[in-house]
């Protein structure tokens, strides 16, 4: 029995997440969970989950829950997060979103726990910090996104040192089919709409500027140990290769399968076996017929070059690019900046920053509030000319 720890469980891959448990009551047993503002989220899965330790973000919701449940003890805040980090069990799933993801995955690890990471921005800003805390603490992170999954898995049964590289697949996101010049007046409700996945609002925006595509080269870069050189991206309509790994005989192993976050939770919790899931409509090659692939085209999506160049150099600028594409990706969803200038914004920033080591938590949050602030006084200057 793997005793859980779920932190972002009111989101797409916190929801998923608890069906995977409640599919399998055998195997995993939820000791705990944090939500943010979703307290009905929260309420929901205590009907269905006997837990004891709950963590929600403001104290006014906390209290309202210890009257409504006096067995669970409730926590708020970071303070609450960190707390379910460092608390009795197995494995934390980390499928909080943004920053606010790093300061669990390190606790958990500094206390001695493995971690099944969907947060990818715990990497693409404190890839170095996590790195080092897993090998002085001998711990393992074992990856939720599905491409990362996907090399995993081509992993197995394979020697790293005869990998040649990694080659990470990408839809393009909701806008792939338009030219630069079509995105100047693009809606969030388009931006929404992505072709494959069903995801949540901030990850399917990265996805149509392909942000989302370079924090994850990043993500490989961390997981795998591997240099940047050795990690490339290809285009993919379909969504159905999650990743491939190309080893020293030219030999490509690939994974399959339809878009379904499910499989790569729980294979992140049940590695190396592989449980049944239950799948409406599995794979069918007969069915899908053709699959495409072409070359990313790095002027059109100038962020996942972007990410390439701020991974090779290191530093802070990760948590830099990250904190100002979290601030301009916000500002898009809130209708205050057009579509192109998330990008605009984001390699300003990363332009204006000073590089700097990063050491300490405290260099990571100094390097996300740089990226924060100066990006934010950018958005203030597109909507004076709005
Ligand atoms: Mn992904």
């Amino acid at each position: 029995m793997k005793r859980l720890v779920l932190l972002g469980a009111s989101g797409s891959i916190g929801t998923q997440t608890i069906d995977v448990i409640n599919a399998h009551p055998d195997l995993f047993e939820l000791t705990a969970f944090g939500v943010g503002k979703n307290i009905d989220a929260a309420r929901k899965i205590l009907a269905t989950n006997p837990v004891k330790l709950v963590s929600v973000q403001s104290e006014e919701d906390a209290a309202a829950l210890r009257k409504e449940y006096p067995g669970v003890t409730v926590l708020s805040g970071a303070e609450g997060m960190r707390d379910l980090a460092v608390s009795d069990y197995d494995v934390l799933v980390n499928a909080l979103v943004g920053f606010a993801g790093f300061a669990p995955t390190l606790a958990a690890v500094q206390s001695g726990h493995n971690v099944a990471l969907a947060n990818k921005e715990t990497l693409v800003c404190g890839g170095s910090l996590i790195y080092r805390a897993l090998k002085e603490f001998s711990r393992e992170l074992y990856p939720i996104d599905s491409e990362h999954s996907a090399i995993w898995q081509c992993l197995q049964g394979n020697k790293k040192q005869q990998v040649k590289r990694l080659i990470i697949t990408a839809s393009g996101g909701s806008f792939r089919s338009l030219t630069r010049d079509q995105l100047k007046d693009v809606t969030v409700e388009q931006a929404l709409a992505h072709p494959n996945w069903s995801m949540g609002a901030k990850i399917t925006i990265d996805s149509a500027t392909m942000m989302n595509k370079g924090f994850e080269v990043t993500e490989a870069h961390w997981l795998f140990d591997l240099p940047y050189e050795q990690i490339d991206v290809i285009m993919h309509d379909e969504s159905m290769i999650h990743s491939m790994v190309e080893y020293c005989d030219h030999s490509v192993m690939a994974q399959l399968g339809v878009p379904d976050m499910r499989l790569p939770i729980q294979y992140a919790l049940s590695a190396p076996d592989r449980l049944d899931l239950y799948e409406e409509h599995p794979l069918d090659l007969a069915e899908v017929g053709t699959l495409h692939f072409h070359k990313p085209d790095m002027r059109r999506y100038p962020l996942l070059g972007l990410a390439y160049q701020a991974g090779k150099k290191g530093g802070n600028l990760g948590a830099v690019m990250n904190a100002a594409n979290e601030a301009a990706n916000l500002a898009f969803r809130n209708k205050e900046i057009p579509f192109l200038s998330i990008e605009d914004i984001v390699i300003t920033t990363v332009l204006k920053a000073p590089f700097r080591e990063l050491e300490t938590v405290d260099d990571l949050n100094e390097a996300n509030r740089f990226g924060w602030e100066y990006a934010q006084s950018l958005i203030k200057e597109v909507k004076k000319t709005k």
